[in-house]
């Protein structure tokens, strides 16, 4: 285990005591817990100034972590603690993923991670973007497909995409910038997985759980952002047979870090071949870090039981069940790169702006897209339908189309669905 786990980081840069205490204390927790309890950990990540910090904030009613305080940025993993409708999440802050950064990063994840094993499952994890931001760089693609690389194809049921920065002042911006979400969810379900959720930080949501529509401000409407976000994690995370991400499995097979999936895509040089072209002698991860790799199972999402933290480590040979294969999937990581996506999808989004200059978006005459209905969208939501006809597909584009339409349902119910869903698609056939 790490000892002194938020002591240095890739930077070699020290984190403000208070905060790298209060790591100290959640990993002590976490280590003194029953032997068949893990401990429930969700790692933030994203680039710089996104609010990763900011969120951890608002989710744990701690202090000192945010750019709002005077240690600006996170350079080391950091840990804090809430109880959330009585579950207990760890929450894992992370330097921002920027360009040149990635590598260090990325190893100051696998540092958070294996400071956590063996005690710890990583329930979740959350791809943290602000809506404000209109800038497509390379490092933004890139660290989708760095999570997704990270997390493997099976995760993506605990991925949240939370998007940050929405108080607005213009209605105008609000659609811009609920236009750019959707495009974004629909980059990233396509690489990540269709499971992938969302959450819009700084946005209202009803009794559903679903968003409502309205941006809040971002200090006068604190408390309520704070519950919203408290709320998401559990609706999230509350009630999931969890698995680990798949550079948890990677690590515990002592993979040196170049040749874990995530560490192979941002070009981690492999480790020289031995002669007998074994690798388990690496440490693990190449970090650095003196924890043994993390012997925690990873079950299918049926599988409930685990074997304990101490039992694995009193038998370190009894090694987890391999992961299953990955399914075929497009190359979908690799167009993301190379920006085929921004190619696509920007017309389309244009197109969008454009049937909205002209007052046609809820009127149903124009604007939609051709082909039938897309495959990786689900035909039984009205969210999807909207999104498949280049809509904005958030509940309160969908209240004002179905209240312009006298459809007057409890928004977000499943009569409200079915009502919306049938609507648009009698008029706007695809
Ligand atoms: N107005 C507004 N401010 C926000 C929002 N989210 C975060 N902030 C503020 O923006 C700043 C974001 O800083 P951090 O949370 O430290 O960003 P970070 O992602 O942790 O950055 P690094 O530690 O550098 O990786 C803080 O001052 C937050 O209070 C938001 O939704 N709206
Ligand atoms: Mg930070």
């Amino acid at each position: 285990m790490v000892s002194s786990s938020n002591s240095s980081g890739s930077s070699g840069m020290r984190s403000a005591p208070i905060v790298e205490a209060r790591t100290q204390e959640c990993l002590e927790e976490m280590r003194n817990m029953p032997s068949d309890e893990l401990a429930n950990v969700i790692i933030l990540i994203g680039r710089t100034g996104v609010g990763k910090s900011a969120l951890l904030e608002y989710l744990t009613n701690a202090l000192g972590h945010s750019k709002s305080s005077p240690n600006a940025v996170t350079l080391n993993f950091q840990l804090e603690r809430v109880n959330l409708f009585s579950k207990r999440y760890y929450i894992m802050d992370t330097p921002g993923f920027d360009t040149d950064k990635e590598q260090d990063v990325f190893r100051e994840i696998v540092r958070g991670i294996e400071a956590v094993q063996p005690h710890a499952k990583i329930v979740g994890v959350m791809l943290v973007t602000r809506i404000n931001d209109n800038r497509a760089e390379a490092v933004d693609n890139k660290l989708v497909a760095f999570v997704d690389k990270l997390c493997g194809p099976k995760y993506a049921g605990q991925i949240t995409a939370v998007t940050n920065f929405w108080n607005v002042s213009e209605p105008e911006e609000k659609m811009e910038f609920e236009m750019r979400l959707e495009e974004r969810l629909h980059q990233w379900r396509a690489v990540l997985g269709q499971e992938m959720k969302q959450y819009q930080h700084g946005r209202r949501y009803n009794s559903f759980g679903e968003d409502a529509g309205e941006c809040l401000k971002w200090r006068g409407d604190s408390d309520d952002i704070k519950a919203y976000a408290k709320a998401m994690v559990d609706r999230h995370y509350g009630g999931i047979v969890p698995r680990d991400p798949v550079i948890v499995q990677e690590l515990f097979e002592n993979q040196p870090l170049g040749k874990t999936a995530a560490g192979e895509f941002l070009g981690i040089p492999p480790p020289p071949q031995s002669s007998s072209g074994s690798t388990s002698a690496s440490s693990p991860g190449q970090t650095g870090a003196t924890t043994p790799p993390p012997p925690t199972s990873e079950p299918e999402a049926e599988e409930i039981p685990r074997p304990s933290a101490s039992s694995d480590r009193a038998n370190p040979s009894q090694s987890r069940p391999q992961m299953p294969p990955e399914p075929d999937r497009p190359n979908l990581v690799e167009d993301l790169i190379k920006g085929v996506f921004n190619n696509v999808l920007i017309p389309a989004a244009q197109d969008f702006l454009a049937n909205r200059a002209l007052g046609v978006m809820m009127g149903g005459a124009a604007g939609g897209a051709a082909g039938g209905f897309p495959s990786h969208l689900d035909p039984l939501s009205s969210h999807d339908h909207f999104v498949a006809r280049g809509l904005p597909g958030d509940l309160g584009s969908r209240t004002q189309y179905a209240q312009a339409r006298g459809i007057n349902l409890e928004p977000g119910s499943p009569a409200f669905g079915d009502a919306v869903r049938s609507s648009i698609m009698r008029e706007r056939p695809l």
